[in-house]
């Protein structure tokens, strides 16, 4: 496979921007090799500038559910574009689609939108912290939020619970309000509220997709609702990455338990910048310009994006069987990868949520991060080149999620399983 152009592209973009990419996990550190440039998506497929072409199992990390140059979302995007790009000033298009969304959940009456999920993730905290007026926040080693400071935050010594900083920059003053908790483990939990009765929210994926694919066991969320309840702390759902993509309704379209908070991304802007989070009237109501928590952007629910996302939810609406196909998909793509590995001497452990597909190259089930660190990342790096050289484009790390989007068809999937058969052979 010729990726001469690719190779240079990289080359001139390290010159000018850190790492040559905006956002490092594209710079394929963990897997090796040259990060592909992108000279456009077809449908399915992307298309590099050395003239290669992939099936796309990343969509951008979620956000394109039907997959590159969708006529609808484009259609859509093109007729705003010619009304103007941004005004600065409301449109009745954010009504419609905070309508939509609110619509959708009877624990969400009012919706904010931002421009990415660590801007809503951000902003969600400082609301849960100016409505109980508490401090602390906990979350989960291995569930990636953004990079707001508050949440950039890795496991303090074994014995404290506090967080220390994950990132130069990020002030320790800071991270000390943050608890760190074991995903799947309530006893974790229960230890950092015997450490802390300041505690604003419980923050978590409750289908975790940053440590790989990681879904939060039912009885584990039923116990997060119960303690948040027990102690009137908030309990924030982080969907930007499994909202409409787990089920219509993400994590909530199959677990029973209900959030006091959501923040959403991706999916919701059609693959156009936009963040949101929502809550119920009692918690929003205290968002300015109604309450004193302060929140605010210039390019906040910018029409372009917002026709965008409304676009791809009312597409959703429209498409019967969208999730339970998307689920068929992806459970045939990682069974078939399962039975190539095991009859290679390969273990390999298997997650899927609707669109959403993990595969660890792991002997052990993974439950939590301390699990997840135990896959054999070299073996995944190995996979992933030789996948690319076959035609198909994965998450460019072992602790990321995989998505099928509409325009993957079943042929496609049927050859990029004996693609895996031939590679894993390879490679064992
Ligand atoms: P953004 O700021 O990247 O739009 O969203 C941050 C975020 C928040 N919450 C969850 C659950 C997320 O998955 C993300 C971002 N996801 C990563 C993919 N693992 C984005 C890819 C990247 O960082 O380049």
């Amino acid at each position: 496979m010729n990726t001469a152009n690719s190779k240079k592209a990289f080359e001139l973009a390290q010159n000018v921007i850190p790492g040559g990419v905006d956002s490092p996990v594209r710079a394929f550190k963990s897997v090796g090799g040259t990060p592909i440039f992108i000279e456009k998506g077809e449908g399915a497929y992307l298309v590099d500038i050395d003239g290669n072409r992939y099936v796309d199992f990343v969509q951008s990390w979620g956000p394109l559910i039907f997959g590159h140059c969708d006529k609808t979302i484009e259609l859509a995007v093109v007729d705003a574009v010619t009304k103007g790009l941004s005004f600065g000033a409301p449109t009745q298009v954010e009504t419609k689609l905070a309508s939509k969304i609110c619509d959708m959940f009877d624990s969400i009456d009012k919706i904010r939108f931002v421009s990415s999920g660590t801007e809503a993730v951000m902003s969600a905290i400082r609301l849960a912290r100016g409505y109980t007026g508490r401090d602390d926040i906990l979350k989960f080693e291995g569930c990636y939020h953004g990079h707001s400071d508050s949440l950039l935050v890795q496991a303090g010594s074994g014995a404290v619970t506090f967080g220390t900083p994950s990132s130069p920059g990020v002030p320790a003053d800071l991270t000390k309000h943050t608890l760190l908790a074991k995903y799947n483990d309530i006893d974790s939990v229960k230890k950092c509220f015997e450490n802390s009765k300041n505690i604003a929210c419980i923050i978590l994926e409750p289908i975790a997709g940053n440590m790989g694919l990681v879904p939060a066991d039912e009885k584990f969320l039923q116990e997060l609702r119960s303690i948040c309840d027990e102690h009137e702390t908030l309990l924030i759902f982080d969907e930007v990455m499994s909202g409409f993509r787990a089920s219509l309704k993400g994590s909530q379209g199959i677990s029973n338990v209900v959030p006091d908070m959501v923040t959403f991304g991706k999916v919701i802007g059609g693959g156009m910048p936009v963040g949101a989070f929502g809550a119920r009237l009692e918690i929003m109501n205290k968002l300015s310009p109604d309450g004193p928590v302060y929140q605010a952007g210039t390019l906040s629910g910018n029409p372009v994006a917002m026709f965008a996302g409304l676009a791809s939810l009312e597409k959703i609406l429209e498409t019967k069987d969208l999730y339970s196909e998307f689920e068929q998909k992806a459970k045939r793509l990682v069974e078939g990868f399962k039975k190539a590995a095991n009859k290679n001497g390969i273990e390999l452990q298997i997650n899927v949520r609707g669109s959403m597909f993990g595969f660890f190259f792991n002997d052990m089930p993974v439950k939590n991060f301390d699990d997840a660190l135990k896959s054999d990342t070299d073996m995944f790096a190995k996979f992933h080149q030789a996948m690319l050289k076959e035609g198909f484009y994965f998450a460019c790390s072992q602790f990321e999620t995989g998505f099928i989007c509409a325009a993957i068809t079943d042929e496609m999937i049927n050859d990029c399983i004996e693609s895996a058969q031939k590679v894993l052979s390879e490679i064992k």
